[in-house]
């Protein structure tokens, strides 16, 4: 007797008709003979073996360089389930239509078979899914990213509860390009790309796009956050959660060294880009990190700015789209390290500035998250860790100050709800591009986003003790068009106060928009910043946000009867506070 997997595994070769199937077990020896392919077959070129052993660049197709929003589809049977941020194709349509491009794409090709499971081995909150990939890149990259191969096949045993997934690259033709999810089936399929999250189907599809679907039919949460342990000088650590749309700043936050070290605060890294939470047994929510690996962005990465990724990636890792210099060493802009001469750039060409950057603007390093020094003592714990805050952020030149807190959850939600953020590089199209993203989601909410919202809320009630909110932007300009916070390890300050207020202690001012701090509760010791500068970074323009009230009110307008009752009243409450400062300022 066949078990469900083989079953499915077999139906699936009969449409895409590969050569061979491989069955992948994660050993060493394994990936050795899948890295000796690449190397001659041109996917992988090897880097230094001195100083990056077991490391490989890896050139995507330039047409296939970052997740495609435009065609990511949720296939639910209705299209309201889907929502107005979300595009939407009938199940039957996009089985018809992008069965049609897998019908025999495997032909001549090997499938491989990625058993996987997101989340610690033993975590009764990990889930195991099943790609199917003609894709040796893929293997390499989801063997980083996730615990693959037997280890999966053993958690999985003989059950039918696996997410399965589909994954050809067919010609990359961007036109033939389709990453659909069938969330009432828990089935996802991807067509046309290689890259990052349109490929490695464990991360955004399973992740988040499926695993928010799960979560709210059975009461947890799949959120595009990061998770780290900030240890105090007493030795106590405090968790937080922080979403942040894509290249905005997750990595950087969990990884960072702390410039306040000296006094005793550190943090540790738990995750840097997905969390699952599930209510514990101590009515705190308790979160784990699905992966095993960061799939960061490069550029901007450097010994000033991340040097605990800088420590991890110089052995066991995968580079995509970065420039190699003669020493046969990746290099990005931002790396902080010479180049010499005779660089290429990311498309194999002589680097030339006037033809383009050296690395693309959202390449990306794969590295095992073992190997970074920053990594928690926690990080597999299988009853995930205890979240006391959550962190909401985005890209805001204007309007956005530095650091305020939520009155209460659902003014949180709100404040989730309502997040903006400028466009990056990690999704094609134009970039610095001011958006709303709720809760950093925006892409990767598997169903109706007010549906979404109402989840938020209700977890609120379950939760009995649910995180503090608050919302954080590192990226407010001065009229000079610079940055007014320094950033990366600096932001230690701000998480320093979120501390204080978890402990009741940080003194806090209330504005329209929430509690900021107090003129001197942010420990500013041995940062130079002058007074003018963090009175702009803190500044709340009330006429800022009656305009950004606009803009929300349009957004939520797209919901319909469907957005939650509380969220309209936020609005409302938001509304008058703000009148209130402004009369009161005439
Ligand atoms: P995804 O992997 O796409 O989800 O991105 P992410 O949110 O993990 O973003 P990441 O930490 O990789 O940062 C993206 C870019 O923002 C990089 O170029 C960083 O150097 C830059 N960045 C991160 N943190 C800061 C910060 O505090 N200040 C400034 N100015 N830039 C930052
Ligand atoms: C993101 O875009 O948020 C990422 C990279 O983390 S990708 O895996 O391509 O989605
Ligand atoms: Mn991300």
């Amino acid at each position: 007797m066949s078990t469900p997997l083989e079953q499915w595994v077999e139906q699936q070769a009969a449409l895409t008709r590969p050569r061979n199937i491989h069955w992948c077990d994660g050993s060493d020896a394994e990936i050795a003979r899948l890295n000796e392919q690449m190397l001659r077959d041109g996917t992988f070129t090897a880097l230094n073996e001195k100083s990056y052993p077991n490391c490989y660049l890896h050139r995507s197709n330039p047409n296939d360089v970052a997740r495609t929003e435009h065609v990511t589809f949720i296939c639910s049977r209705n299209k309201e389930d889907a929502g107005p941020t979300n595009n939407w194709m009938a199940p039957a349509e996009a089985k018809a239509k992008v069965g049609a491009l897998f019908m025999g794409s495997m032909e001549g090709r090997t499938m491989y078979v990625v058993p996987y499971i997101m989340g610690p081995v033993s975590s009764p909150i990990s889930k195991v899914g099943v790609q199917l990939t003609d894709s040796a890149y893929v293997v390499a990259n989801m063997r980083i990213m996730t615990r693959m191969g037997k280890v999966a096949l053993d958690r999985l045993g003989s059950s039918p509860d696996f997410v399965p997934g589909l994954h050809g690259l067919g010609d990359l033709n961007p036109d033939r390009r389709f990453i659909c999810h069938f969330p009432e089936e828990k089935l996802i399929w991807s067509f046309g790309s290689g890259y990052g999250g349109n490929a490695l189907l464990g991360k955004k599809c399973f992740a988040l796009r499926i695993a928010s679907a799960m979560a709210r039919e059975q009461g947890w949460m799949a959120e595009h956050m990061l998770i780290l342990g900030l240890e105090a000088s007493s030795g106590k650590v405090t968790y937080l959660a922080a979403a942040f749309p894509s290249a905005c700043g997750k990595t950087n936050l969990a990884m960072m060294v702390s410039a306040l070290e000296a006094s005793g605060y550190r943090v540790w890294t738990v995750g840097d880009d997905i969390a699952w939470m599930q209510v514990g047994p101590d009515g705190c929510l308790r979160a784990i990190n699905p992966e095993a690996g960061f799939f960061g962005v490069a550029p901007g990465t450097g010994a000033s700015t991340n040097p605990n990724v800088m420590q991890a990636l110089n052995k066991n890792s995968i580079f995509t789209n970065v420039g190699l210099t003669a020493s046969r060493e990746p290099w990005w802009e931002g790396i902080e390290m010479p180049s010499g001469d005779g660089m290429l750039d990311w498309q194999g060409q002589p680097f030339d500035p006037k033809v383009r950057t050296a690395a693309h603007p959202n390449s990306r390093y794969t590295v095992p998250a073992r190997q970074a020094p920053c990594i928690s003592k926690r990080w597999e714990d299988p009853a995930g860790v205890p979240i006391s805050a959550f962190i909401f952020g985005g890209r805001r030149t204007k309007t956005a100050p530095l650091v305020f807190e939520a009155f209460d959850w659902q003014h949180g939600v709100f404040v989730g709800a309502t997040m903006g953020s400028e466009t990056t590089a990690a999704a094609t199209g134009a970039v610095g591009v001011l958006r709303r993203d709720p809760m950093a989601m925006l892409p990767f909410c598997g169903y109706n986003m007010a549906d979404y919202w109402a989840h938020w809320l209700a977890m609120g009630r379950r939760v009995p003790h649910p995180p503090k909110i608050f919302h954080v932007n590192w990226f407010r300009k001065g009229s000079d068009g610079k940055f007014l916070w320094p950033g990366f390890g600096e932001n230690v300050r701000v998480l320093k106060w979120m501390l204080e207020r978890i402990e009741g202690k940080g003194k806090a001012v209330e504005t329209p928009i929430g509690f900021v701090p107090a003129a001197d509760a942010l420990t500013l010791d041995g940062l130079d910043i002058s007074r003018g500068a963090m009175e702009a970074l803190q500044r709340v323009d009330p006429a800022d946000y009656a305009a950004e009230l606009d803009d929300t009110n349009a957004f939520f307008h797209k919901f319909g009867a469907k957005l939650p009752a509380e969220l309209r009243a936020e609005q409302e409450k938001l509304s008058e506070r703000l009148q209130r400062v402004t009369v009161a300022q005439k």
